[in-house]
């Protein structure tokens, strides 16, 4: 299994709540957003990581959600082209700090655009949304450096599955073989080669985006049928608020680049 050493984080910035978000749950409270982001960062060491934090910069409220400026693997750095305009930029930031740690490092280049949050790295299998931010060029993109570097991807189309921003918003690897899935992934072919856990209940969508690190699985706070289905499954927890960051799309994996 992965493990991880290290993750960017970048706090939220004062102006967060003007960042993009397709859901009706209410503007989020900065200082509130900024307790739970420090709750993060902190079950981030408690896990073993060093955490290295970004200054927030005020041009890019949806610059906390790392996660979508780069795809980290254990032979490369690929730093994405963001789809939505609104963060374009972010990237860069981002890009300065990895060149420290990666030898190998690549872009993904206009027309092509992809976000982080469509990828799941199941331990070197890929697999990619096609989103409204991940565009077939851009998923070509990276399936070309993954099979270069020895790697496999699939692709998962997301399009039409609704309610969901990308695909780590319904799929989560939980280690080894098994996946913590939405029911509209638990049947998709792509996933038949895994043990899937489904999300319980409807209402509970959100909490299929959890966290596997290192030992422990980081899951949001507020949705006990999953919670329940995960520690029947043995799993080590550990449980974060995170509404304020759910308010604007976002959730756990979307806060931190983990490598
Ligand atoms: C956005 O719409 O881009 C942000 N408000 C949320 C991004 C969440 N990122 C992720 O799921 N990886």
């Amino acid at each position: 299994m992965t493990h991880f050493s290290r993750a960017i984080v970048r706090p939220p910035t004062v102006n967060f709540a003007d960042g993009l978000t397709s859901v009706n749950l209410g503007l989020p409270d900065y200082h509130l957003a900024l307790e739970q982001h420090e709750n993060y960062c902190q079950a981030l060491v408690d896990c073993g990581l060093e955490v290295i934090s970004l200054q927030p910069d005020d041009r890019y409220p949806d610059a906390t959600f790392v996660e979508d400026t780069a795809i980290l693997t254990d032979k490369f750095a690929l730093i994405t082209n963001p789809g939505a305009a609104s963060r374009n930029g972010e990237e860069i930031e981002i890009a300065k700090v990895l060149e420290d740690f990666y030898d190998a490092m690549h872009t993904i280049q206009a027309p092509g655009t992809l976000d982080g949050g469509d990828i799941c790295d199941a331990d070197g299998q890929f697999f990619i949304g096609i989103s409204h931010r991940t565009n077939i060029n851009g998923a070509e993109q990276l399936a070309g450096f993954l099979k270069h570097f020895g790697y496999s991807s699939t692709m998962i189309d997301i399009r039409n599955t609704p309610g969901i921003l990308h695909l780590k918003s319904g799929i989560a690897h939980l280690g080894h073989d098994t996946m913590l899935v939405t029911e509209p992934f638990s049947q998709h072919e792509a996933l038949q080669p895994y043990k899937r856990l489904v999300v319980p209940a409807e209402h509970e969508a959100y909490a299929a985006n959890c966290i596997r690190v290192n030992d422990t699985v980081i899951f949001a706070e507020g949705f006990p049928a999953t919670l329940q289905l995960l520690e029947s499954a043995g799993y080590a927890l550990k449980v974060l608020p995170v509404s304020e960051f759910e308010k604007m799309d976002g959730g756990l994996s979307c806060l931190s680049l983990r490598f």
